[in-house]
This record gives structure tokens, C-alpha cells and sequence, in this order.
């Protein structure tokens, strides 16, 4: 056997205990996943058939997703609101029950420490569905150190998504016709087998579709299997996270696109901040005045042109001989026939239409600041 990794293979990853399995995890393999990623510590699958042809059908089909990496972090108690607000410069005060809002998470200097779901489940019970960093030990810090009378665990939930047009045709058949109704970023609640899940309008992608909250990991196969089961004739098919498409609709990867070096300004999340109105924030003083002054580098889509390679580093993008920005996420579209790609780029460079060009491992694109993403 050749055990050398040829240059066109990305390396195999090994899996341990350390890299949690999920309650979907067997049926993941069964339907054939051909390659993982590890985020919040947990297997994320990222490539099925292909990343292509995962593309072609999530916008054309339905897919069921395995991103229990989504994992929550409880917060239940009296203090549940206010260490909710305590967290993020999203004014939370007409967050009602039933609503999933977008939550920059923020430090004390405002930068961002997730961009994670909010779950409101009742005035002292939220679930924080969290993007990739160890949120949990933040929130556990500033319960503890404020002596807030709050619980805040990482309980037996794991969503589950639909997402693709056929979405709605799938979900109605599994769990009725009033899955429908569901708003965007609202939830409901809805039964199976015997027991009532958190079903949400949300996914990260822009094909439309839901997550299922599912609590309890006994119940996940038997509703990934019956979800296989009632889209077979909707050429169902096991799906996931895809780089292109989400690069093309501009949805921001942590850990990627943005650290805690960016601020929720500088990451395009202004519109969910509210700094004057978010009383209590931490980040809230640092933040007051990146508002005012407006950020001095933020993210834009940038198209590339060429034959790129895969984006697993940070991409110098320049002017002439001067850095202004970079690129962190990168893929060519089929449908758009360029390569798109998220970067942040200097104020002195952001306006769409600058000519600049992307440094990578395999050498010097050109690259162009586009007025907004695909998508
Ligand atoms: N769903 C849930 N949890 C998650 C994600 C998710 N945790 C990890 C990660 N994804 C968090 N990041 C995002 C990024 C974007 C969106 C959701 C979570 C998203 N954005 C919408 C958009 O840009 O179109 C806008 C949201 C809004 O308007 O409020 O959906 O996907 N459970």
C-alpha cells in the first residue's frame, strides 16, 4: 500500500474520544460521509459525494445534516436574562419565548467570542446553540464570579437539520402540516415519538430549511431514519455544512472568518448590537466606542480569479506591495463562475470594485471587493 499522502489528498484525521461522536454518527457512515472536520470537539462531517455535488443538491433537494457540533449551553434560573445579557451587545429586552435571535458573543475589550443561536425556551431558560470555542467555560465564569443564581450546563442536545427547498414538503410529512407555519428564526414545538423537540425556521445555509433540537441521544437514529425514510421519493440524501454555499450567502465561520481579534463591527454584526441599550454587556464600554467611530476593517465577499487551492490559512490580500486585508474562506463556484470568498479588508480598500490581488500557498490571484455576497 502507498502510505504517502499524494499533494491533491488532504491528510486522514484520526478520531478518539476526543473528538466526540454524535447521536447521528452511525448513520452518517451508513450513508457514506467521506470526510470530517472537529468542531466544538465533536465529528462534523464536510464532504458526502463531493463538495460539488453536495452543492447541486442542497439547492435543488433536500438534506438531512448531522450538526450536533452545535452543541448548547443551558442557562436556566432566575438570573437566566441577565447573564444572557450579561453576554452578548444584542439588546435581548423584547426577546420572547419561542424566538431564536443571532447573538455576537462578546469579551470585556468587544471582541467576539462566538456568533452562536439564541434559543429562548421561557423567561429563565435559554439554550446558547454555539459556533466553534469553548463558550461554555465563559459562561460558567461569569455565572460564578458574578454569583448569578443561574445553572449553565451543556445538556443531551443535538440538532438535527433539513435544509434545501424541499425542506418544508419533508418536515410536514414527519411532523405535520404546522411545521409550515414556522417563522423564520421562530420555534415550535413538535412531537415524536412520544416526546415534544424544539423545532426551528434556521440552518446555516440559504436554501431554507430547519433544525430539530433533539433531547435525548436515544431518539436521534430513529429520527434520522425516519426522516431518511419519508424523503426517499424527495432524493433525500445525508448533507452538511457546504464551504461553497455558504461562502456564496455570506454566512461567517468562527475561528475562521473572525477571532476574538474582530469585533462584531468589524465582522459585518453591527446590525445585531445595540451598545446603547444593552445594559450590562461586558464588551458594552470597549464597544461604545468602536460604534461611534465605525470599524477600520471589515468583512466583504471578494471574488478571486485562477485555479486556487484550498483555503487552510490565512491569505494575505494586497495592494501592490501593501497588506490591507485578508481572505479566510474560498471556493469555486459553479454557479456564479468565480471563485468567492470571504476576507477583511482595510477601509482604505473595502469599496467594491477595488482591484487587489491574494497571496496564497499556490501563488498570486487576482481579486476584486465585491458590493455584497452571492446569496
Ligand atoms: N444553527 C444553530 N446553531 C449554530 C449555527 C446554526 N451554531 C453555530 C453556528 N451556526 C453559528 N453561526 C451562525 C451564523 C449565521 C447564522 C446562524 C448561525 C444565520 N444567519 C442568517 C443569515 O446570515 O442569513 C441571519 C440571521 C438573522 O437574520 O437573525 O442563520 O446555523 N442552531
Amino acid at each position: 500500500m502507498n502510505v504517502q499522502t499524494p499533494v491533491s489528498m488532504p491528510p486522514l484525521l484520526s478520531v478518539s474520544r476526543r473528538a466526540r461522536r454524535t447521536p447521528f454518527s452511525d448513520g452518517v457512515e451508513a450513508a457514506g460521509v467521506k470526510a470530517y472536520t472537529v468542531y466544538n470537539h465533536m465529528l462534523l462531517p464536510t464532504v458526502f459525494r463531493s463538495v460539488v455535488e453536495d452543492y447541486h443538491h442542497l439547492k435543488s433537494a433536500v438534506q438531512l445534516w448531522d450538526v450536533a457540533v452545535e452543541r448548547q449551553v443551558e442557562v436556566r434560573g432566575p438570573d437566566a436574562g441577565r447573564l444572557m445579557q450579561m453576554l452578548t451587545p444584542r439588546d435581548l429586552r423584547g426577546m420572547l419565548p419561542g424566538q431564536c435571535f443571532y447573538l455576537p458573543m462578546v469579551d470585556e475589550t468587544g471582541g467576539m467570542l462566538n456568533d452562536p443561536v439564541g434559543v429562548k425556551l421561557a423567561e429563565d431558560r435559554y439554550w446558547i446553540s454555539i459556533a466553534d470555542s469553548d463558550l461554555l467555560f465563559w459562561v460558567k465564569g461569569i455565572a460564578y464570579g458574578f454569583r448569578l443564581d443561574v445553572l449553565v450546563e451543556e445538556p443531551d442536545v443535538s440538532p438535527l437539520a433539513v435544509q434545501g427547498p424541499k425542506a418544508d414538503a419533508l418536515m410536514a410529512r414527519v411532523f405535520g402540516d404546522a411545521v409550515q407555519e414556522i417563522k423564520f428564526f421562530r420555534y415550535g414545538w413538535f412531537e415524536f415519538q412520544g416526546r415534544y423537540l424544539v423545532v426551528a425556521r434556521s440552518g446555516y445555509s440559504k436554501q431554507g430549511g430547519f433544525e430539530i433540537y433533539v433531547e435525548g441521544s436515544d431518539l436521534g437514529m430513529p429520527l434520522w431514519n425516519a426522516l431518511m425514510e419519508a424523503g426517499r421519493d424527495l432524493d433525500i440524501h445525508a448533507g452538511c455544512p457546504n464551504l461553497i454555499e455558504r461562502v456564496e450567502g455570506g454566512l461567517l465561520s468562527y475561528g475562521n472568518d473572525m477571532t476574538r481579534a474582530n469585533t462584531p463591527h468589524e465582522c459585518g454584526l453591527g446590525k445585531f448590537c445595540s451598545v446603547q441599550t444593552a445594559i450590562g454587556c461586558v464588551g458594552r464600554d470597549a464597544l461604545l466606542r468602536v460604534s461611534q467611530e465605525g470599524p477600520i476593517r471589515q468583512i466583504r465577499a471578494i471574488a478571486i480569479d485562477g485555479d486556487l487551492p484550498g483555503c487552510d490559512r490565512v491569505w494575505p490580500l494586497k495592494a501592490g506591495d501593501t497588506v490591507v486585508g485578508q481572505v479566510t474562506s474560498a471556493a469555486k463556484s459553479p454557479d456564479f463562475d468565480t471563485n468567492v470568498a470571504i476576507g477583511m479588508v482595510r477601509m482604505t480598500h473595502w469599496d467594491a470594485g477595488t482591484a487587489l490581488t491574494v497571496e496564497t500557498q499556490a501563488g498570486a490571484f487576482g481579486a476584486e471587493v465585491q458590493p455584497k455576497f452571492w446569496i
